[in-house]
This record gives C-alpha cells, sequence and structure tokens, in this order.
C-alpha cells in the first residue's frame, strides 16, 4: 500500500467506489469520470506503479486483471471492449497504481487520440 495512492485507498475502503469484482488479488470499480457507457478500472491490489512493473513483479497477477476485464465486458458490453493501460504521463496515465480502462457499451475510434 501506498499512502498518497487514490487506488490504495480505494483498495482499503478508505474512499467510497462502486466495485464491481473484487478478488483476493485485484478490484475492479466505476471509473469516477467515464469516457463510455461502461468504464471500470482493474486493479491489483498491491501497489504497484504501472503495468509494466506488475508483469515484471507479478504476472500472474496481471493474468487475473486480465481475465476480470474480460469478465466485466461479458457481463456488461457482450465481450466487445478495450482495455487500455496508460502508462506514464505523456500517454495519460494520472494515477501511479497499475490499472487498466475497461471501455465498452459504444462504438470505440482508432486510433484513439
Ligand atoms: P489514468 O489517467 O489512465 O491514470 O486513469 C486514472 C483513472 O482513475 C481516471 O480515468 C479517473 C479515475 N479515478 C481517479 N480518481 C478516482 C476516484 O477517486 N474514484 C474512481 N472511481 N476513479 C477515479
Amino acid at each position: 500500500m501506498s499512502a498518497d495512492c487514490v487506488f490504495c485507498s480505494i483498495i482499503k475502503g478508505d474512499l467510497p467506489s462502486e466495485v464491481v469484482v473484487s478478488t483476493d488479488r485485484v478490484v475492479a470499480f466505476r471509473d469516477i469520470a467515464p469516457q463510455a457507457p461502461v468504464h471500470v478500472v482493474v486493479v491489483p491490489r498491491e501497489h504497484h506503479t504501472d503495468v509494466a512493473a506488475l508483469a515484471a513483479v507479478d504476472p500472474a497477477t496481471l493474468a487475473d486483471l486480465v481475465e476480470v476485464a474480460g469478465e466485466v465486458a461479458e457481463r456488461e458490453a457482450d465481450g466487445e471492449y478495450r482495455l487500455v493501460f496508460n502508462t506514464g504521463p505523456d500517454a495519460g496515465q494520472s494515477v501511479f497504481h497499475a490499472h487498466g480502462h475497461v471501455l465498452a457499451g459504444r462504438k470505440l475510434a482508432w486510433p484513439p487520440g
């Protein structure tokens, strides 16, 4: 856990959120600023700065995260979705706790902006 990390606070229950999946290794909750009808963030319970750091240290949890993302998309969007890992400020990362965005429920443009 990181004391000043918003996602660690959500995982601990110190900050409210709408949790949609909770397992021993990952938590999925609705994004506070949804960019699509379905916008869920899936995060590891343990603090890692980004997806690359998570993959290097704990690939099994990254596999769980991807599996949970797919489950959310199956349940809420018939399995058609985009899974996004913004990595680094120039790529749009603003919370430095690894997370995947599940975006679904509308036609998604390509390439992203
Ligand atoms: P990124 O920009 O890729 O690091 O994504 C961070 C996302 O986290 C962003 O879409 C907004 C979301 N977010 C930030 N703070 C909160 C919060 O307190 N609650 C929830 N549910 N989502 C948050």
